[in-house]
């Protein structure tokens, strides 16, 4: 039979802050699933990632976006120019802000460029469960002197508080459409995407200073071993310098090791299969600066 969609919302939902606020901590929570990869350093996400929420009367397509921050190389332009465009075909903005940090100049631009837009417009300061409540207060003093919301709202990501809230005020401010994807999509980006980013994510939780930002992962195997029963991944990490790709190996290779075993458990509970996992490391000098690089590793 025909499903109608009478009384059925949909529409893209930006998540837009600066780098480390929680953007896809959020959207993981209401997806119940890791489309997106987190760490404790700021940058992480690098693409644009659509992330589908499917309900019975609705559908919310969040995009989860990298930090807006001043880029230092072309990397970090095509990160913001992804965070910045995806202002333009939103439905619904939500801007986040990091409550433990109050407001930067980061969040001061962001706030400005957003007053620009005559959308519907959400204000999400989260990490209340790190702070006094009474620093909350002039926070929102700040952001009303620079940009207008339709809503304000303190939240915790991490911990769910005033997410549900959130999350029926986003849904308010959807339009009537019907479903703009099947719905029984999650993400727009196909799987070689999502285990790319897990290995990346391992990589982010054991490597320190320079190496998180010096890092690309490209899945270049996909394959289906029926005799047994398992998926062959093979992928390469992408180093800047020798020097870097010595730390990553590590001593005796334990670290690859390590590496390797904490992504190859996360891809197998994203999968649902068994999977083999190569990795190999190799050196591409400066790829953060240069566009035929970056279009190779998947950043156009
Ligand atoms: N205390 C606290 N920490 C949080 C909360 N939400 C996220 N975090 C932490 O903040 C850090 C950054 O979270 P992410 O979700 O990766 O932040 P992001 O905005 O997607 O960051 P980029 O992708 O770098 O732009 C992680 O260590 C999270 O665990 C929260 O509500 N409370
Ligand atoms: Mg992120």
């Amino acid at each position: 039979m025909e499903q109608r969609f009478d009384n059925f919302k949909a529409g893209l939902v930006a998540v837009v802050g600066k780098p480390n606020v929680g953007k896809s901590t959020l959207i993981n929570r209401y997806l119940g699933e890791k489309i997106s990869i987190i760490s404790p350093k700021p940058q992480t996400t690098r693409n644009r990632i659509l992330a589908i929420l499917n309900q019975d009367n609705y559908q919310i397509i969040f995009v989860d976006t990298p930090g807006i921050h001043e880029p230092k190389h072309l990397l970090g332009k095509y990160m913001v120019r992804e965070a910045e465009s995806s202002l333009e075909d939103a439905d619904v903005i939500l801007v986040m802000l990091d409550a433990t940090t109050g407001i930067e100049p980061e969040d001061r631009h962001l706030l400005e460029l957003v007053s620009e837009y005559e959308k519907k417009k959400t204000l999400a300061v989260n990490k209340i469960d790190a702070i006094n409540k009474p620093e909350l207060l002039p926070i929102l003093d700040e952001v009303r002197k620079i940009a207008e919301f339709d809503e304000y709202i303190p939240i915790s990501a991490l911990e769910g508080e005033n997410t549900d809230l959130l999350l029926q005020k986003i849904v308010e401010f959807l339009p009537q459409s019907p479903p703009l994807y099947p719905q029984d999509q999650l993400s727009d980006k196909p799987q070689k995407f999502h285990v790319a980013e897990l290995i990346r994510e391992k990589i982010l939780e054991n490597t320190y200073e320079e190496i998180p930002h010096s890092v690309a992962v490209v899945v270049d195997e996909f394959k289906e071993r029926e005799e047994k029963n398992l998926i062959y991944i093979k992928a390469i990490i992408y180093v800047e310098r020798p020097s870097q790709k010595k730390i990553i190996i590590g001593h005796d290779g334990k670290m690859l090791k390590k590496i390797g075993t904490k992504a190859r458990m996360e891809i197998e509970r994203f999968l649902g299969r068994r999977v083999f996992l190569d990795l190999w490391v190799k050196v591409y000098e400066k790829w953060r600066r240069d566009s035929m690089a970056l279009n190779r590793l998947g950043y156009k």
